[in-house]
């Protein structure tokens, strides 16, 4: 289905207006009068941001026009629209992927240079809507990139957080958290719609009645209610008309919130619940894969669930269909369990707004729902109190209630007299302070149930899923993570996108297994040289970027060796240390030692409650102090923390890596995606197999990745036969020693308690078994230092690499969710001229 639009453009066919132009002088005079009549600035006044806000408003006006074709096209009976219900949304900057998206590059930057002004500059001061913690917020980005540039109308709805991710800074190797003001100069990019607000109801009470048909119905009293105003961002696909929008949702006070209280006097009291209703929008928690249980949270979940699920509603009425039919126009995907409170809700909105029979509004709910799951971490399982789900959602709650009987109902049915299981599936955990299951919730409610990553997806059947797994084995299906490869490759490493251009020519983009063509060049040792000298320059910049940041040097030629995700126990990044202190250790004892130069760099955020990651960091850059000053091995070992780890850094820091450390305990990291950024950019992989390492692994081939580490199975026997660290420590001398030197104080001054939880930790519990995949890790390290002094096989392994990548798009994975699981079609728009 093709469908065209005839929307008025406001532009003369033929001739070049200001708003649309892409002439070099017209794109020059519309920067110019956006710079004097929206950003109210003379050029001899206009700071950079004032450019860059000029520079914004100019793009944002050459894709209004399919902007609205596409919001029109969506209103039509027949088009599928899928909803991508998600708390996070990681987008990064958008000025640059606009530019690349929309195919004007080129002449913005002509136009931008020959106003005496620097494109690079004006792309780098955007501050980026941090919106997201890490993966989770980092996939829905690139999903509604690829949603867009597959023509399949999208529209992704979330939480317009006032302040996002913190930032952080390095102060005496500690992290300090600092408030993230990323709307302080405004925000170009979005189109507030107050006229599509919605309200949003909380607390209260519910009250049984009978309508005039004589049937038993329940009418929710709120306690209070916020509204959720909408704020839209376009999302442009690559190369089409497609431009899709992603609406964040913003709560405020109703605007009758301040009568009663008025004509009481209550001046305070009345402001003070507008405080307090915008306080839902107000912040990210900072937290991945670990859950707060904070009443603001669940606050925050519903509110954005509500507000788009009533959206939803008005858009399906709206195209003239009524709500019988809402699973035919929508397909809604809930990202992880943040959002499985739309389970309860719509079921809410059809039952009891709109007087649906209960069996006929579960079959709506199940066929419009869907869910993804993003880890198998137990302290990521959401789990609300009973209590305190209930003085919030009083109706959502015998809504799960009522469920839940249902449910039950059929399990018994099926497995007569197996309480234990019945325990096990219910919505509801019994034990201690009750409480509501989200998982569960969304395992129940929904049509299709998938992991991020084949392992992932097989192990969540074999362990946390595995009863829903065999009671509803139909709805269980894997969707391996993808990426962008327009922002992971043509924006953020522009030199190898051309190099590519050169030898396999362009449309690879958007076929991402066409990179394949570059394995034959792999062989060719010119084509080599150029992709190493492409390295080079990017590891340079880097390394420029490096010493402004943190005053250390690094040099370009040695071994860049990057770990970059959010700092986690269970990621590992204290075994790359220990691998470090290693390589110490052996220099100073042997000072001649035969070694590549390895600079290793380090990036990440760490939740501001957890102390182990803390000290994580604390750690990093203590080893980094004392190796990087020591002239006995500092020409050879260079330790990086690069503070305040981003969308915008990792533009820097994939393109710059040649081995990328993917080191999870087996079975832990449910897909992973960094490690996706890092290959298409022509780095190997140091990695156990976890994830979607396997799957990388058996794309690249075996022979161009460094696997280390115990497997899954072996994993779950040493934890069953009682796993005891400290018999890795009493056997291997170099761990001891290691480990030792760390504890006398090294690299901290002489102080022993620093390091003593981390240490503790290892020798007496190590739950993320560090110590039993050490030695494999060391060897396999050393591997590594081989095969990179071999440098043509490194690069012909590099090459490799990014050749095999194709599958790993999020092209792919998106296709794959729209055949698997939303049945939508790709609907390409004409624009009339
Ligand atoms: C998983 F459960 C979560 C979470 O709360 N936050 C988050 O970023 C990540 N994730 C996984 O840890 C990654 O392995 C995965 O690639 C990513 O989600 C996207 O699926």
């Amino acid at each position: 289905m093709t469908v065209s639009t005839n929307l008025p453009s406001f532009h003369t066919p033929g001739v070049e207006d200001d708003r649309t132009g892409l002439g070099i002088e017209t794109l020059k005079r519309a920067f110019f009068d956006n710079l004097y009549y929206v950003q109210g600035k003379l050029p001899n006044r206009a700071s950079t941001v004032d450019y860059y806000m000029a520079l914004a408003y100019t793009v944002r006006d050459r894709l209004l026009q399919r902007w609205l074709a596409t919001e029109d096209i969506l209103t039509r009976p027949e088009v599928r629209i899928v909803g991508y219900l998600s708390a996070e949304f990681l987008m990064g900057p958008h000025l640059g992927n606009n530019l690349i998206n929309l195919d004007i590059y080129a002449p913005v930057k002509q136009a931008i240079e020959e106003s005496g002004l620097n494109l690079q500059e004006l792309i780098d001061i955007e501050e980026e809507p941090g919106l997201g913690n890490g993966g989770l917020g980092r996939l829905a980005a690139c999903y509604l990139d690829s949603l867009a540039s597959l023509q399949i109308p999208a529209i992704g709805y979330g939480i317009r957080y006032e302040f996002g991710i913190f930032d952080q800074e390095i102060v005496d190797g500690w992290q300090v958290e600092i408030t993230d003001k990323w709307l302080k100069y405004g925000n170009p990019w979005e189109v507030a719609r107050p006229e599509e607000a919605v309200e949003i109801k909380f607390g209260g009470y519910t009250q049984p009645y009978t309508d005039d048909q004589g049937r038993y119905r329940v009418r929710w009293v709120p306690g209070s209610t916020v509204m959720g105003i909408p704020y839209d961002t376009p999302i442009t696909g690559y190369n089409v008309n497609t431009v899709n929008t992603l609406r964040l949702w913003k709560a405020e006070a109703p605007e009758s919130f301040d009568f009663t209280a008025f004509n009481q006097g209550d001046y305070w009291g009345a402001v003070n619940d507008k405080v307090v209703s915008e306080t839902i929008s107000k912040v990210l928690y900072p937290n991945d894969e670990q859950i707060q249980g904070k009443q603001l949270r669940l606050q925050q979940q519903f509110f954005f669930v509500s507000c788009s699920l009533q959206d939803v509603i008005r858009r399906q009425l709206e195209s003239g269909r009524t709500l019988d039919t809402l699973h035919e126009k929508f397909s809604l995907q809930m990202n992880d369990t943040h959002p499985s409170v739309a389970v309860a809700e719509l079921m809410r909105l059809l039952v009891d707004e709109h007087m649906l029979e209960w069996d006929h509004a579960w079959d709506i709910t199940t066929r419009t729902l869907a869910y993804t799951n993003h880890t198998l971490l137990p302290e990521a399982l959401e789990k609300w109190s009973v209590s305190l789900f209930g003085s919030l959602l009083p109706r959502h709650l015998e809504i799960i209630f009522e469920i839940n009987s249902r449910f039950l109902d059929q399990v018994r049915l099926r497995y007569p007299g197996d309480e234990a299981r019945l325990g096990q599936l219910s919505l509801i955990d019994e034990g201690g302070d009750r409480s509501v299951r989200m998982a569960n919730l969304a395992c129940v409610g929904s049509h299709a149930i998938n992991g991020v990553a084949a392992l992932h997806s097989e192990l969540l059947k074999k362990t946390v899923l595995h009863d829903f797994y065999e009671l509803m084995p139909e709805k269980f299906c894997n969707v391996t993570n993808g990426v962008t490869p327009r922002r992971w490759l043509a924006l953020s490493n522009p030199r190898l996108t051309a190099l590519i251009d050169r030898r396999i020519g362009n449309g690879w983009l958007t076929h991402l297994d066409r990179l394949r063509e570059l394995e034959s060049a792999a062989d060719d040792a010119g084509f080599r040289h150029e992709w190493r000298m492409v390295k080079r320059d990017i590891k340079a910049d880097l390394a420029d970027h490096i010493a402004n940041r943190t005053g250390i040097s690094v040099n370009p030629d040695t071994l860049f060796d990057i770990q970059v995700k959010r700092i986690h126990e269970y990621k590992r990044q204290h075994l790359n240390v220990l691998h470090i202190v290693t390589l110490y250790h052996r220099l100073k004892q042997n000072p001649n030692q035969d070694m590549a130069g390895r600079t290793f760099i380090f990036g990440g955020k760490a939740a501001p409650g957890y102390d182990m990651a803390k000290r994580i960091i604390k750690l990093i850059t203590s080893v980094g102090d004392v190796v990087n000053k020591d002239p006995d091995v500092s020409d050879r070992l260079r330790v990086v923390f690069l503070p305040d780890y981003n969308v915008t850094f990792g533009q820097r820091v994939y393109p710059a890596a040649e081995l990328s450390e993917q080191i999870s305990l087996a079975g832990l990291e449910a897909s992973g995606t960094g490690n996706m950024k890092f290959s298409m950019n022509g780095a190997l992989t140091i990695g156990t197999l976890d994830g979607a390492n396997v799957e990388i692994r058996e794309e690249v081939g075996a022979e161009n990745f460094f696997l280390f580490g115990m497997k899954t199975e072996e994993v779950t026997a040493l934890r069953s036969q009682g796993y005891n660290p400290m018999s890795y420590y009493h056997s291997n001398e170099t761990l001891k020693a290691v480990i030792d030197l760390i504890a006398s104080g090294h690299f901290s001054h002489g102080d022993r308690e620093l390091f003593r939880p981390l240490i503790d930790n290892l020798l007496y519990h190590d739950p993320y078994m560090l110590l039993a995949d050490y030695q494999s890790y060391v060897d396999c390290q050393d591997q590594v230092d081989r095969a990179y002094r071999d440098s043509e096989n490194w690069v012909r392994m590099s090459i490799l690499n990014a050749a095999r990548m194709g599958k790993f798009s999020s092209d792919r994975s998106i296709q794959d969710y729209a055949q698997t699981i939303w049945q939508a079609d790709a609907v390409p728009i004409e624009i009339e001229a």
